[in-house]
């Protein structure tokens, strides 16, 4: 077993309980110069990943949604009467209303966010929506162990972290993650989690370079939101959106390119520029099943099913917790 501890880098999910100036500070000062992709989500960062979902490439969201439309029923049954779900970076809770209406067994909904706003938001509306739910939000950062509601303890549970987040970390990481979800869950409990699969690389670079170019505003909001909160100096004009598959890797990266030698004031320290050089900003790994599966087992979980699209873009997996 993964020493979580050891091995597991601050990841995701931290954006506001840890430093942005310490981390782009360090980021910049690396021989490849990165960011970390959680500082994309300030208020324009989070209303640009909106528009990305909406846009005709970007098929990601509407084909997750429309396997847990497809299929809440199966994947509500089998759950054992008065479960939890537990949602990890839960943020409006939106996605959960697919299968929140089938799992009308539930005992209670356990969402975890960093975002004590977005929270309040998502337990008002569905408070609305669904007045017999018992909603319990938690303020906290999923990729830590966080510890449920003393009165929920003894009843079964099931995780959903869809949304392909789990794309954004290593494989490595990725491991850590689903280990540490597994100690949330306990022996027996489930985890329903979706994951962008491989597939054609022009149908990859068509998702992350899209024609309306709200990708690349996403990418280069990172620059204007060092200038506004690190009293940064980037020349947006100067720097380009970069979105590659690396097949390798089999991860989507993204990059901003200078596009020309310069310097870059980040709170009065200089970063030097070359032409050409690079910012990584994010990775987006995606899977086989076959791949996700193998990675699911060496962290503790056996996969038991997975629900995709017809044309195979998009995989929803059930994973049931083996016994430590
Ligand atoms: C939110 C991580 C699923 O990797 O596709 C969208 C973020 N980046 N376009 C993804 C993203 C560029 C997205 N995830």
């Amino acid at each position: 077993m993964l020493n979580t501890r050891a091995k597991c880098p601050p990841c995701l999910a931290r954006a506001e309980e840890d430093d942005f100036a310490a981390a782009v500070l360090d980021g910049l000062s690396r021989p490849q110069k990165s960011l970390p992709c959680r500082f994309f989500y300030d208020a324009r960062g989070s209303e640009l990943f909106e528009e990305i979902t909406q846009l005709p490439e970007y098929y990601p969201t509407r084909t997750e949604a429309a396997i847990l439309e497809a299929h809440a029923a199966e994947m509500a049954d089998g759950l054992p009467p008065g479960s939890v779900l537990v949602e990890f970076g839960s943020g409006s809770s939106l996605k959960t209303e697919i299968l929140l209406r089938q799992l009308t067994q539930l005992g209670a909904y356990v969402c975890i966010d960093v975002s004590e706003s977005a929270l309040e938001a998502a337990r008002a509306r569905l408070a609305a929506r669904f007045p017999t739910l018992d909603v319990r939000p938690i303020v906290g950062d999923f990729s830590r162990t966080v510890a449920l509601p003393a009165d929920l303890a003894e009843r079964p549970r099931t995780g959903f972290f869809p949304g392909s987040t789990i794309g954004n970390l290593t494989p490595a990481e990725a491991g850590c993650l689903l280990q540490t979800f597994r100690a949330c869950l306990d022996a027996g409990g489930r985890l329903i989690v979706g994951v962008d699969l491989k597939k054609d690389a022009r149908r990859l670079h068509m998702a992350y370079n899209d024609s309306a170019g709200v990708t690349a505003a996403f990418n280069l909001n990172l620059l204007t939101r060092i200038n506004r909160e690190l009293a940064g100096t980037f020349d947006l004009a100067a720097f380009r959106h970069e979105a590659v598959y690396n097949p390798r890797e089999g991860r989507i990266e993204m990059h901003l390119r200078s596009t020309r030698r310069q310097v870059a004031g980040v709170l009065g320290r200089p970063f030097r520029f070359g032409a050409g050089e690079r910012i990584h900003t994010e990775n987006s790994y995606k899977y086989t099943i076959a791949e996700f599966h193998e990675l699911a087992r060496r962290a503790g979980w056996q996969p038991t099913r997975v629900w995709t699209d017809e044309s195979n873009l998009f995989s929803v997996h059930e994973l049931v917790a083996g016994s430590l």
